[in-house]
């Protein structure tokens, strides 16, 4: 553009040069003049053009720089606004569960474990049931509520033989009591003090837990089981709703705190303790769905059908406890309750009234 601008100025400045008086030319005036006018025209027209030209942005000398001061994408950052405070001392529902450690050598379960009713104690891997892990093997849980808080404490039989507490602890929750879980918390390798890392919440946003029979074991599983991550080590709006930590006053022992607000500060409702390595998977709940007693096998010598563990393995769980009302036993995957048998009436002091008492299962 430059160059064809200078061009046509030099043939301009020819031109203007011949027109000069005293200058000989051989074309005829009227001629030069038209020719003067019309370069006068290209000359202008090409001037404009490279202003044009010139005032366009250049791409090479605009870009580089804004590539080179871009800010690169950054980590998301969780904030945490609350921490859980000191558990209760007093925990108002409790549930005991079966203590395999003594039969561990035999590589069986010591009861605790009644698959068509979702009760399993398999803290054992699976086929060989040579190794028992003490960490998998829940012998108490319990829970207490306050100050927007629900904490659920799990007792297990020992630490991990290599030291530490290495599985996943969680609780699981039937708000409405029907037998179908309804939220289900899970802590990966607790920490010593409390953090989000390695919690997760899931919820079943279909009521499918359970397939058609809740709690007993109706394979091939139909639905989605736990189906949303809920909340996912504090990747959510609020960062701060479920932490874990182990106990600082005891190292086999899983404390779990969430938001009481998770559940809609609901103060009637059935819970359970968990610990699942082997196949954790929510999606799967509930896993007598998802599998048939013969692929799961059976940690019970005595069912020789079923023995060994097979595809479910490393997993402990606890018959379900009520919070804010009394279990009468019917409730569909409650804890069993013995109701001692009336003594017969004397004639001496009246009989009190029989008071009902949770068993040891
Ligand atoms: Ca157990
Ligand atoms: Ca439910
Ligand atoms: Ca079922
Ligand atoms: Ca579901």
């Amino acid at each position: 553009m430059k160059i064809k601008f200078l061009a046509l100025l030099a043939l301009l400045l020819l031109v203007l040069a011949c027109s000069l008086p005293g200058m000989t030319t051989s074309a005829p005036p009227d001629a030069s003049a038209t020719q003067l006018r019309e370069l006068e025209i290209q000359v202008a027209l090409a001037g404009t053009q490279t202003a044009l030209a010139l005032a366009q942005p250049q791409p090479n000398a605009t870009l580089i720089p804004e590539q080179a001061t871009a800010i690169p994408p950054s980590t998301p950052t969780i904030v945490h606004l609350t921490t859980p405070g000191e558990p209760p001392a007093f925990y108002e529902s409790w549930v005991t569960d079966r203590d395999s450690s003594s039969t561990a050598p035999q590589r069986a379960a010591n009861g605790g474990e009644n698959f068509d009713q979702n009760l399993y104690e398999r803290p054992f891997n699976a086929t060989a049931m040579d190794i028992y892990y003490p960490d998998l093997d829940i012998v108490y849980a319990r829970l207490d509520r306050g100050g927007g808080w629900v904490y659920v404490e799990i007792e297990t039989s020992n630490v991990r033989q290599s030291g530490g507490m290495l599985g996943n602890y969680g609780v699981e929750f039937d708000l409405d009591v029907d037998g179908r879980g309804d939220w289900l918390i899970l802590a990966s390798q607790p920490k010593a003090t409390w953090s989000t890392e390695g919690v997760r919440v899931w919820q079943d946003t279909n009521n499918d837990v359970g397939n058609d029979f809740p709690v007993s074991s109706d394979p091939p599983q139909k639905g989605n089981g736990y189906d949303q991550l809920f909340f996912d080590q504090g990747n959510n709006p609020d960062a701060d709703i479920a932490w874990a930590r182990v106990s600082p006053s005891n190292p086999n022992y899983i404390q779990i705190a969430f938001k009481h607000s998770l559940i809609a500060n609901d103060n009637a409702f059935m819970w359970g303790a968990w610990t699942d390595q082997g196949v954790f998977k929510p999606a799967f709940y509930d896993y007598n769905d998802h599998f048939t007693h013969a692929e799961a096998g059976s940690p019970l010598p005595g069912l020789t059908n079923y023995y060994p563990l097979k595809a479910l393995f490393e997993v402990d769980n606890t018959c379900r406890m009520s919070v804010g009302f009394a279990l009468t036993g019917e409730e569909p995957g409650s804890c069993p309750v013995f109701v001692p048998t009336p003594v017969p009436p004397t004639h001496e002091p009246p009989t009190p009234e029989p008071t009902p008492t949770i068993g040891l299962y």
